[in-house]
């Protein structure tokens, strides 16, 4: 397969820095070689431009904290991924989950046209489903979801044209962590959700079937994984943190029954922070969690 890495060193959508060194951490644990060694074409187009935080004035354009520099960079990804040949699986290492917005937008419109049926895993202790009048934080690395959905900031909204992401077509897995008001939200318009109960009730091998049946219809698949989703024990390296999560082998075998699937068509790496870890484990983590996803086999 031929495989394009493409880094957004985004720490805006944060509330803490650090995150924009994951991109680095990542080409450090040798995503690219890794990937290589399973026999891919792999190509690392760098990184799209992000401000740091020190250089640019939090509060310009409107309430939401770094909205401006955080739509450049957006856009910068949509119009970088959507020139991409449909034959290309983009990976694409941030960064906050904000890049989220960029990413699934920039797939969706990827082979020309006014953007395709796509359904999105997503693999968080967060459902990432806040809008700006709702959030606690502020953070907009807690809203990519909804924004995608239509929901939220007009500008954020549209950085896909007129695409949206259909509710119906999402599903997340491994959430434990969600605010009251946006509980309300998420459920209201109907995501499909996998808390860390159902994952400890039902398996992931169960997950994982409904899943596919219940995405049966899509036209790409989107795999956004933020390394929160699993436990601190396993990613210590990430902003937030909620005990309770994912095993090493739970993570795993979720991208092993996707690769088996042939289903997936892109995927996010998100959240790595290196000021937060221990060693360069957490990227490392995640850096295996892809190779799982494209093909990694024990035997
Ligand atoms: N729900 C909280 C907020 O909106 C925290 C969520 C953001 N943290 C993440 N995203 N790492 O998954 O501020
Ligand atoms: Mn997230
Ligand atoms: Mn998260
Ligand atoms: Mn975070």
């Amino acid at each position: 397969m031929n495989i394009n890495i493409l880094g957004i060193p985004m720490d805006l959508g944060a509330g803490r820095r650090g995150v924009d060194m994951g991109p680095s951490a990542l080409r450090n644990a040798r995503l690219a070689q890794r990937l290589c060694e399973l026999g891919h074409e792999v190509r690392d187009l760098g990184d799209v431009p992000v401000a740091l935080p020190e250089s640019v004035d939090k509060f310009s354009g409107s309430g939401l904290d770094f909205l401006g520099p955080i739509l450049d960079a957006s856009r910068a990804t949509v119009e970088r991924l959507r020139e991409l040949p449909d034959d290309v699986f983009p990976i694409t290492i941030g960064g906050d989950h904000s890049i989220a917005m960029g990413t699934v937008a920039g797939n969706a419109l990827r082979g020309g046209g006014l953007g395709r049926r796509m359904g999105l895993i997503w693999v968080d202790a967060h459902t990432d489903f806040n809008t700006p009048d709702i959030s606690p934080s502020g953070n907009i690395h807690g809203m990519p979801v909804a924004q995608l959905c239509g929901l939220g900031d007009p500008q954020l909204a549209a950085l896909a044209g007129d695409w949206r992401l259909n509710p119906r077509d999402i599903v997340m897995i491994g959430i434990r962590s969600v605010d009251p008001k946006e509980a309300a939200l998420v459920r209201e318009h109907g995501v499909r959700i996998y808390t860390m109960k159902d994952v400890d009730q039902l398996g992931i091998s169960r997950i994982f079937d409904e899943t596919m049946e219940y995405l049966s219809d899509v036209e790409r698949l989107h795999v956004s994984y933020d390394a929160d989703a699993l436990d601190p024990s396993v990613t210590p390296g990430t902003g937030t943190t909620v005990p309770g999560g994912l095993s090493y082998r739970e993570g795993h075998l979720l991208m092993e029954l996707l690769c088996e699937s042939g289903r997936v068509t892109s995927m996010d790496i998100v959240e790595v922070n290196p000021t937060l870890d221990v060693g360069n484990k957490t990227a490392e983590v995640m850096v295996e969690m892809a190779a799982s996803l494209m093909g990694l086999r024990i035997m």
